[in-house]
């Protein structure tokens, strides 16, 4: 790395120490989310740092992201987890020896020389790379940034476009919840409920040194996530079999606004963009027709192995007098009770709540790609939990004017309270069965989502909402001390201090 003094200014100062705690988490190749709990490399929070730390330092912003791809696998998938080698192993879990990348994603092409793991994170990338080379093109030219990361960028969507298409409408989909990034959000809870959990002994948690066990997922969440990781390690990380297969709107959303990065890339490094332009626009119209629920003004996921559900009309979520998908799962701690079998076909019961095409129609996997035929009946069920995740495509300036309105409306009432009951959007409904403020991603407000909001308010010229998220998010980050969450109603600090994409997005609104 060439010398780079990272600059600090205003002593004191919301900058300064957004900045300190960058500067902090820096390892010199690349920046650790949180000291204590995330001692490696994130891929999406590599994404969000970039986009903060290059007001400090472009050149340490180009490293970040460099030092990531530069463990992508031949087959083009970016690890959601770096490991730093100098590490102890009992420091994370699940650790190097868990993944096995080297051997067991040999067939996948792993890299031999970097362990890492096998799953994915959301695709932030080539949007931050883009955002990265604005804030010194000359910097960004001079050290050919741009023409180096575009083929690995453009695998990688390949990657997510083409083996991850499991569901064959062009979207990509998900395998574990920590590749949407957000670990036990209850819209996994009936799609997790089928996966038998591993036994507790057989690992043990290392974040609970260091986090609050009422803040973390639960020891069963953990079991699940520990199983569908070792399936898809036994299954050489080969796409296609797994029995967890989620269409999330937020990590499609990420796709294709990187989508239109790469293509604002591709122009500037001189080579073709406009079929990248027009596939964007085709995911969107895709993600519209396949997770977009009018009722709701929201979008949904889609589970991909919950097409067993037949026949029954349902209309909207939760919606007073229906029955939701999670009122089969009770809340946490009790919550996700075991169930018989483990994809639909081998004995699962049939879940309520979820919903299938067009109310019952039968699912046929085998009837081929649905995008730009809205007509052909997607596979599986959507989910019936409204998750932030299903506001996040309104960063995308290409949706629909009437869907962007909508969620707008949805964002600033009784779900998410945006501008109204609370300071920041959840990351799940308020009114939901499963709502915790405190517990991870079952209701805490998180930086990275709200600030991916205050991009979307802004594009779609709610430029008031847009200034009043900004100052709350301001207000939170230095309040809580960098907190990796915040209680969406009071700011209260959870989970780690000094996180690293907290800070970043705090410099990011600075400038
Ligand atoms: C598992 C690093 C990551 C974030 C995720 C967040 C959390 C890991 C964990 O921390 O996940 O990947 O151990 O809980 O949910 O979004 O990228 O900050």
């Amino acid at each position: 790395v060439a010398y780079d003094p990272a600059t600090v200014t205003g002593s004191g100062s919301l900058h300064a120490r957004a900045s300190r705690v960058l500067l902090g988490n820096w390892t010199g190749t690349s920046t650790v989310p949180s000291r204590g709990l995330y001692p490696h490399q994130w891929s999406w929070d590599s994404a969000f740092i970039a986009i903060g730390l290059r007001h400090l330092s472009p050149l340490r912003a180009q490293v970040e992201l460099e030092t990531l791809l530069g463990a992508q696998w031949d087959d083009g998938r970016v690890p959601h987890i770096v490991f730093n080698p100098s590490v102890p192993l009992d420091a994370y879990f699940p650790s190097p020896d868990f993944w096995r990348s080297s051997t067991a994603g040999a067939a996948a092409g792993a890299p031999r020389t970097v362990q890492t793991s096998g799953i994915v994170q959301p695709p932030v990338h080539a949007l931050a790379a883009w955002l990265v080379h604005t804030s010194d093109p000359g910097l960004s030219r001079t050290r050919s940034f741009l023409p180096r990361l575009y083929p690995r960028l453009a695998a990688w969507h390949r990657y997510l476009l083409h083996r991850r298409d499991l569901g064959g409408g062009g979207l990509a989909a998900v395998v574990h919840p920590w590749e949407q990034g957000m670990d036990n959000s209850p819209a996994w809870d009936v799609p997790l409920s089928r996966i038998v959990p591993a036994e507790p002994r057989t690992f043990r948690r290392a974040d609970l040194d260091h986090g609050a066990a009422q803040d973390r997922p639960t020891d069963l969440d953990y079991g699940r996530y520990v199983r569908l990781a070792a399936d898809y390690r036994d299954r050489g990380y080969a796409d296609g079999e797994s029995d967890f297969a989620v269409e999330d709107p937020a990590f499609n959303a990420l796709l294709i606004a990187s989508e239109h990065a790469l293509a604002r890339i591709a122009r500037e490094i001189g080579v073709p963009a406009r079929a990248r332009a027009a596939r964007a626009e085709r995911l969107t119209q895709a993600l519209v027709d396949r997770l977009w629920d009018p009722a709701e003004g929201l979008f949904l996921c889609r589970d991909l192995r919950g097409g067993e559900v037949r026949g029954e009309a349902r209309t909207g979520v939760g919606l007073p007098g229906q029955r939701t998908a999670a009122d089969d799962v009770p809340a946490a701690p009790g919550r996700g009770t075991a169930r018989p079998g483990r994809h639909p076909g081998s004995g699962a019961p049939l879940l309520p709540g979820q919903r299938t095409p067009a109310d019952g129609a039968a699912a046929d996997p085998a009837a081929g790609p649905s995008a730009g035929s809205p007509t052909a009946s997607p596979p599986g069920a959507l989910v019936a939990e409204r998750s932030v995740a299903g506001l996040i495509p309104l960063v995308l300036p290409g949706l629909p004017a009437d869907v962007a309105a909508a969620l707008v409306r949805t964002a600033g009432g009784p779900h998410f309270g945006l501008g109204a009951a609370t300071r920041l959007a959840p990351s799940y409904d308020l009114t939901g069965h499963a709502f915790d403020p405190h517990r991870y991603w079952r209701g805490p407000a998180w930086f990275n989502t709200n600030w991916l909001l205050e991009r979307g308010l802004r594009a779609h010229g709610e430029q008031a909402c847009a200034d009043a998220l900004r100052a709350a998010l301001l207000d939170a980050a230095g309040e809580s001390g960098f907190a990796e969450y915040v209680d969406p109603y009071t700011g209260e600090g959870c989970g780690a201090r000094d996180f690293s994409w907290t800070a970043a997005l705090t410099l990011d609104l600075l400038h």
